[in-house]
């Protein structure tokens, strides 16, 4: 009897990965450190939701799982940006309804991929986490909450064990992995809109709104029974920063001072404050991301990014859909985990900038009178060669090109938007014959 493939970790990646590789016949074993979601409820009953685009959409598109997940989707538009306390207005993500992404539950959405794993037929254990691997034996040691242990053996190990991974922790002390973590300084905290009485939203209910404070922010997702999960932004340390914000009544104020038109929607703001725990950020790059063919890293245990571009869930999937399109190539796993890492790791740096790039963007940017203008040439120029310039964002999250195709691509449209808006103001100023030729020049067609 060969060994299964296991996977540490039933998180978002881990799950759907389990999916894939379960059905494709092989034999899948997935290990968990949390207690089952479906027995007993998810995030200490907290609702977390998640931007999901079309590169996630993909995968689980390829997992059977899309209308299951569509039937429990927000559409979301745009961007709602909330100034002041000047009527909030809303930036289009896309052309039209064809290009907007969706707030979906994590929950929810995890839930959905562990029916599936399993219904596929993978085995999937809870309440053990990852103790220590014995990497000649090829066996490894699992440890449940009440400290009981359990050991197992293994053909390989795919680590879905998210951000703090303790399977990159095992391969890293083995065999170092060229480990770089930059921390982000800012941190973030959840909050909450509840719904309506009557179950209505009281917000724009198509929307991601952001209120951009410039240095930090607020945004918001809805949920399908009207109510939002809010989520703040704001650096660790400094005024305002979370060292600050140590009691209920230094909340209020900051709230009151900086975001006065959210005060009245965040019903519960200072027992959310206090009761939810502040978040860290950064971003994790690693030189290897696998051991041979006896361990591979995938989604953010590989590659943890800051979360302003809403990709990392749909980076980890694309990986899973890449590793698992692999793993149907050949059964050599060194090869197939090197070939991995060579594909995946361009475009996990690549959407690891961008989303850094996009937190000064919707801090700063969003609400400028240059920016708005170069968005709007941006769609101009956009309609009138839909196969040349596709403008970033659509590309990161409307399309599966490769990240780094999005990122060198964009950076060719920004320094023509640049120059295009130098000393314009308005749209009409534009000197269309000059960005006609330097399109056909620059951008091939895609
Ligand atoms: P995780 O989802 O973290 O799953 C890891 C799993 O492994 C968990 O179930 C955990 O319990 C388990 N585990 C951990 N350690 C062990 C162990 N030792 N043994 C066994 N199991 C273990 N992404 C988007 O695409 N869109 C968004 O809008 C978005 N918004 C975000 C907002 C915030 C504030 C943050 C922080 C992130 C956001 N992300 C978003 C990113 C997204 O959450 C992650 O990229 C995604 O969850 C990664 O999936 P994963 O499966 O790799 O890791
Ligand atoms: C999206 C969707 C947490 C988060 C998730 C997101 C986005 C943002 C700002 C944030 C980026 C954008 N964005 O609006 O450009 O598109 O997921 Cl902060």
């Amino acid at each position: 009897m060969t060994q299964p493939i296991t996977i540490a970790g039933a998180g978002l990646a881990g799950a759907l990965l389990a999916t894939l590789l379960a059905r494709r016949g092989l034999a899948v074993e997935v290990f968990e450190r949390r207690p089952d979601p479906r027995r007993t409820g998810y995030e200490g009953g907290r609702s977390i939701n998640l931007a999901l685009a079309e590169r996630g959409l993909h995968g689980l598109r390829l997992a059977g799982l899309e209308p299951v997940v569509m039937a429990q989707a927000v559409m979301m538009r745009g961007r709602m940006i909330h100034e002041g306390m000047d009527p909030p207005f809303l930036q289009r993500y896309g052309r039209d309804d064809s290009e907007v992404i969706w707030s979906v539950s994590r929950g929810g959405l995890n839930i959905s991929l562990l029916d599936a794993a399993e219904a596929a037929g993978a085995r999937i254990r809870f309440d053990e986490r990852l103790d220590q691997v014995d990497w000649a034996g090829r066996r490894y040691r699992t440890i449940s909450g009440t400290g009981q242990t359990s050991e197992h053996g293994f053909r390989a190990l795919i680590g879905a064990d998210g951000a703090g991974s303790a399977l990159r922790a095992a391969m890293n002390a083995a065999r170092p992995l060229g480990e770089h973590f930059e921390p982000l300084g800012h941190g973030y905290k959840e909050l909450s809109i509840p719904a309506k009485a009557g179950g209505g939203f009281r917000i724009e209910r198509n929307a991601l709104h952001i209120w951009p404070r410039g240095g930090y922010m607020l945004i918001a997702l809805p949920n399908v029974d009207g109510s939002f999960t809010v989520t703040l932004f704001l650096p660790n340390e400094g005024d305002p920063g979370f060292d600050q914000l140590t009691d209920a009544a230094a909340v209020r104020d900051f709230f009151a001072r900086d975001f006065p038109d959210a005060v009245p929607l965040l019903a519960d703001l200072e027992a959310d404050f206090a009761d939810n725990p502040t978040g860290m950020l950064g971003t994790l790059r690693l030189e290897h991301w696998h051991r041979g063919g006896e361990a591979v890293l995938i989604g953010d245990a590989a590659h943890a990014l800051v979360p302003f571009h809403g990709q990392g869930m749909n980076c980890a999937f694309e990986d899973c859909v890449e590793l698992d399109a692999l793993l149907g190539q050949s059964d050599d796993l060194a090869w197939v985990f090197g070939e991995f890492e060579a594909r995946r790791k361009p475009n996990a740096q690549a959407i690891a900038d961008m989303a850094l790039e996009n937190y000064i963007e919707m801090r700063d940017a969003v609400a400028d009178d240059r920016y708005q203008l170069m968005k709007k040439v941006e769609r101009l120029l956009a309609d009138r060669h839909p196969t040349r310039f596709v403008p970033r964002y659509a590309m990161v999250s409307f399309r599966r090109i490769p990240y780094a195709q999005a990122q060198a691509r964009g950076l060719v449209q920004s320094r023509l938007l640049h120059d295009l808006t130098e000393v314009v103001t308005g749209v009409d100023r534009i000197d269309l014959a000059l960005a006609d030729q330097r399109i056909r020049s620059e951008l091939s067609e895609i």
